[in-house]
């Protein structure tokens, strides 16, 4: 009889109501939500504390491209209120000093299980329970089962020949040391040119000797202008807390300011155009998205913005060659995450800072102290592995999860996902996502649709409480209606065209299917609303 078996037949009543797996900021509201719904919660966390990703990514230059009053729960007025941001833009360890604070307030990390990672989650239809097992060997069965594990928690190493044998430091800067890193006087070299690098980049130029970046696709990057948040910026804010909240809802990405544009670029003719762009450049973020209607359906429309942006890199830096390089010509603007910066470009009119071009001429292999590409050698002492993520489904892949009829979701999504409202999966009973494929969740602002899948979550777990409703089924109509329907949403825009993470494009191997929805924050929520109004249309609940 396996450890599994024998947990269940001892056991009368599971050990928990729903465990969580992770603490960052979905699993740390959704534990304080169902506690205060009575439920006996455990939370498992791989982690020694609270922050998910703000407590992994502890590269150098980490923070949030979304500004710090939005970017922050709005679960609970006081903590609102209270929580002062520094800067316009939070850093990791202020968004980890936030996400401790938060765990100190509401009293949770007693709840949580730290430093311990699932293995399996396997659904017994007899005992109507989840089986949990963990690396530090216990089996414990719950009721309910919530994926609070992240979209991009699965950092990737490169499939390069050699990597494994490069014998300085090798540094992911998704699982970034917790002690400082200094590069002072060392040669550094950094594979990847996505969000993680363009951040890291200038910070690490300041400090090298030589930095030599490894760049296999170009990608657009926008001026973040942070700075200081003034005490006065933000307590008007404050004051007019609840409207911007509410008026976030009702927007493409879950931000207040970047309300749903209402002119096609071609409304406007080619001055009030540059106009424009000139203006969401100067006010930097992601602004720029914004400005039309059709930059993400209409491939001219998004070209303008593309030139526009790529004159920009032009005259940031002084080599043309090098400022050619940098310019993306592969993808559309917006299709790939717009990654935010500060002084990224202006980095390479530095003398210590070498750009190769390995998409002609990919890295051949790594040795012991060098990055090998076609007949160069580059010696370096550190390398930097901003590589990224096998986002999204990573974490199923990871994991061995097992649902109904044996039902293995790795399995089932080896195809690409397939949710109903990137919340639930059929055969999966009792089984949650927080922000999990095919939900708006990575395109939008994440802590906003953390909490909208929190309360959904935490509404369906309540009506399951009504005896005869205890174990809740997604209809397989209802989840091939919304992979449908998510396919058709991305289809209709040029996302599908760039090689992304969104796309699954940066693992080999892995399904190219479009996973986030794209239809925006809006109109997925005005969806959910109408399941729920319609008795929870796609989700069965029985004895
Ligand atoms: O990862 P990425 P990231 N040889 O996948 C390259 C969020 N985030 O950690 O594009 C050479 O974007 C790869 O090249 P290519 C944000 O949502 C947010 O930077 O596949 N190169 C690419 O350049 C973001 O989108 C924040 O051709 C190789 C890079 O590595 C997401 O996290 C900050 C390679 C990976 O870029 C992921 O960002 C940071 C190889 N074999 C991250 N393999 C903020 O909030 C991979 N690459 C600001």
């Amino acid at each position: 009889m396996s450890p599994i078996d024998k947990h269940h037949t001892s056991a009368q009543q599971n050990d928990f109501d729903a465990i969580i797996i992770g603490a960052g900021f979905a699993g740390m509201y959704m534990l304080h939500k169902l506690r205060g719904q009575g439920l006996r919660v455990r939370v498992y966390e791989r982690g020694d504390d609270v922050g998910g990703t703000w407590y992994w990514n502890r590269y150098p230059g980490a923070r949030c491209d979304l500004e710090s009053m939005d970017y922050s729960y709005s679960f609970d007025d006081d903590l609102q209120q209270d929580w002062d941001w520094q800067e316009k833009y939070g850093t990791q360890p202020e968004l980890l000093k936030y996400a401790s604070h938060v765990a100190d307030r509401f009293k949770l990390r007693s709840d949580i299980v730290f430093k311990t990672k699932i293995r399996s989650a396997r659904y017994n239809k007899e005992a109507q329970a989840w089986t949990i097992t963990t690396d530090q060997g216990d089996a414990v069965s719950t009721t309910h089962l919530i994926l609070a594990t992240g979209n991009l928690s699965t950092p990737q190493l490169p499939k390069i020949k050699g990597v494994e044998s490069f014998s300085g430091r090798r540094l992911h800067t998704g699982a970034w040391p917790h002690d400082p890193v200094s590069f002072k006087g060392r040669r550094v070299g950094i594979i990847g040119t996505g969000s993680s690098a363009i951040q890291a980049i200038p910070i690490i130029a300041d400090q090298a000797e030589h930095l030599t970046v490894f760049q296999r696709t170009a990608n657009f990057s926008i001026p973040a202008r942070h700075g200081p948040l003034s005490k006065a910026d933000s307590k008007a804010y404050k004051a007019r807390y609840t409207e911007h909240r509410a008026t976030a809802k009702e927007t493409p990405f879950g931000i207040a300011k970047y309300k749903t544009p209402t002119r096609s670029c071609w409304d406007v003719d080619d001055t009030e155009r540059q106009n424009i762009y000139e203006k969401a450049w100067a006010e930097g973020g992601q602004a720029l998205l914004f400005a039309f209607t059709d930059l993400l359906t209409d491939s001219k429309a998004n070209e303008t913005a593309a030139e526009f942006v790529r004159e920009r890199i032009r005259k940031a830096v002084n080599d043309p060659a090098v400022a050619e390089l940098l310019c993306p010509k592969d993808h559309p603007i917006g299709t790939k995450r717009l990654c935010l910066d500060s002084s990224y470009y202006e980095t390479y009119n530095r003398g210590n800072v070498s750009l190769i071009d390995v998409k002609n001429t990919p890295i051949s292999h790594i040795e012991a102290d060098a990055v090998v590409v076609g007949h160069d050698r580059y010696e370096i002492d550190d390398l930097v592995l901003a590589t990224g993520y096998d986002a999204m489904t990573g974490v199923a892949r990871d994991m061995d999860i097992v649902g109904e009829g044996g039902m293995d979701l790795a399995r089932l999504w080896a195809g690409g996902p397939q949710t109903y409202l990137g919340l639930m999966v059929a055969n999966f009973p009792n089984m949650y996502m927080i922000t999990g494929p095919q939900s708006p969740g990575v395109k939008s602002q994440m802590i906003l649709s953390i909490e909208h899948h929190v309360e959904l979550i935490a509404a369906i777990i309540k009506k399951a409480q009504i005896p005869g409703s205890a174990t809740v089924r997604v209809e397989q109509d209802a989840q091939d209606g919304w992979v449908e329907h998510n396919n058709a949403v991305a289809d209709s825009t040029l996302y599908t065209e760039a090689a992304s993470w969104y796309m699954g494009s940066n693992i080999p191997g892995k399904a190219q299917v479009f996973m986030p929805y794209v239809g925006g924050v809006k109109r997925y929520r005005a969806y959910c609303d109408e399941v729920i109004n319609d008795g929870w249309r796609g989700l069965k609940f029985s004895a």
